[in-house]
């Protein structure tokens, strides 16, 4: 090629990349997220105690068996940075739990995740539900012979390295019509998928209609947003001691920090995960929730989760005082898939 076409080429290589940076900024803000996937020890009762449903005797109570003295296990978890020196921690929320950080986005975004891999226990990703992304930021791992496709270069991050999720949170992304104003997804590691939800890697996503976000992407209309994660992390091999019937890693009560002000708007987003036991149904005493937009809503106080199903619902915290929020599922009672709630008076 000659030096002319040579720069004419570079010129519109130059010109078109342009165009691709501004279109997928123009109609929204780039929200940046550095999480580090880490290897840490979980207590999944750290109190030592059944702090909510002792069978009619008054909490705390011993946690029965056979969970009393098994409740503390290896996982490896999303951790949320400050920057890209990756030293500070974000502090979150107490009632994230052992999720990974919440990534908010309204429609119109464009999501990037730096994502390293501080975990010893192999390759790993991150895979979302809901955005809309191209194959090397898809972050899962598989092959589709028909069409011969492979794994994207983020589907693999060798322990570590990094790499850069591109996320665009486009119309499809985001709440439709009959929804809620902000709608959550999953997203969790996607090469052995089974294991590495089990080990703990798995956190929310929440996209807000366009035009209905505060600056940090939540809903204006809501005053509090709450992500309740309902999985059984199986510790053992299926072992009943290792069974963790956890709400966000937590089980007896264990989950603290679901608290609202009177009269505030709160927004609940549930979320399902794990295997064919993971059929929960979440219940809150106290108040009713409903459960889509306002001309389609339906009322309940139970919501019926199967494995990775995501559900949104709304709830005005007009009745003061400490409501338990439970799995409805009769053996998840027994094995402590339960917590409570605060409404301040
Ligand atoms: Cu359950």
């Amino acid at each position: 090629m000659t030096k002319s076409k040579h720069s004419v080429l570079k010129r519109r290589v130059f010109a078109f990349l342009m165009c691709v940076t501004l279109s997928s900024t123009a109609f929204g803000a780039t929200r940046e997220y550095f999480v580090a996937a880490e290897d840490i020890v979980w207590d999944y009762a750290p109190s030592g105690q059944n702090l909510v449903n002792c069978m009619g005797q008054p909490a705390p109570c011993a946690i029965p068996q056979p969970w009393t003295n098994s409740h503390t296990f290896n996982k490896t978890r999303y951790t949320e940075y400050t920057d890209a020196t990756f030293t500070t921690k974000k502090v979150q929320p107490q009632w994230l739990g052992i999720l990974g950080p919440v990534i908010r986005a309204e429609v119109g975004d464009l999501v990037i995740v730096h994502f390293c891999n501080n975990s010893a226990t192999g390759a790993l990703g991150m895979h979302p539900h809901g955005f809309r992304y191209t194959k090397d930021n898809e972050g899962a791992d598989y092959y589709g012979v028909n069409a011969g496709t492979a794994p994207g270069t983020g589907a693999q991050v060798a322990p570590g390295a990094c790499f850069d999720y591109q996320w665009h949170a486009d119309k499809s992304s985001g709440p439709a019509k009959g929804d809620l104003s902000s709608k959550v997804w999953w997203y969790h590691s996607h090469i052995n998928e089974p294991a590495e939800t089990n080990a703990g890697l798995l956190g929310p996503i929440i996209i807000t209609r366009k035009g209905q976000a505060k600056p940090d992407g939540s809903p204006k209309e809501v005053d509090q947003e709450f992500v309740a994660a309902f999985f059984i992390f199986d510790e053992l091999g299926g072992a009943e001691p290792g069974l963790m019937h956890s709400i966000n890693g937590y089980i007896f009560g264990n989950l603290k920090g679901f608290i609202v002000n009177n009269e505030d708007k709160v927004r609940w987003h549930v979320l399902g995960m794990g295997n064919e036991v993971d059929l929960h149904t979440p219940h809150w005493h106290g108040k009713t929730v409903t459960v889509g937009a306002k001309d389609v809503a339906t009322r309940t106080d139970v919501v019926n989760l199967l494995p990775a199903t995501m559900i949104t619902a709304d709830m005005k915290a007009d009745n003061p005082g400490e409501w338990v929020f439970h799995c409805h599922v009769s053996d998840h009672i027994l094995a402590g898939m339960s917590t409570t709630y605060q409404i301040l008076p």
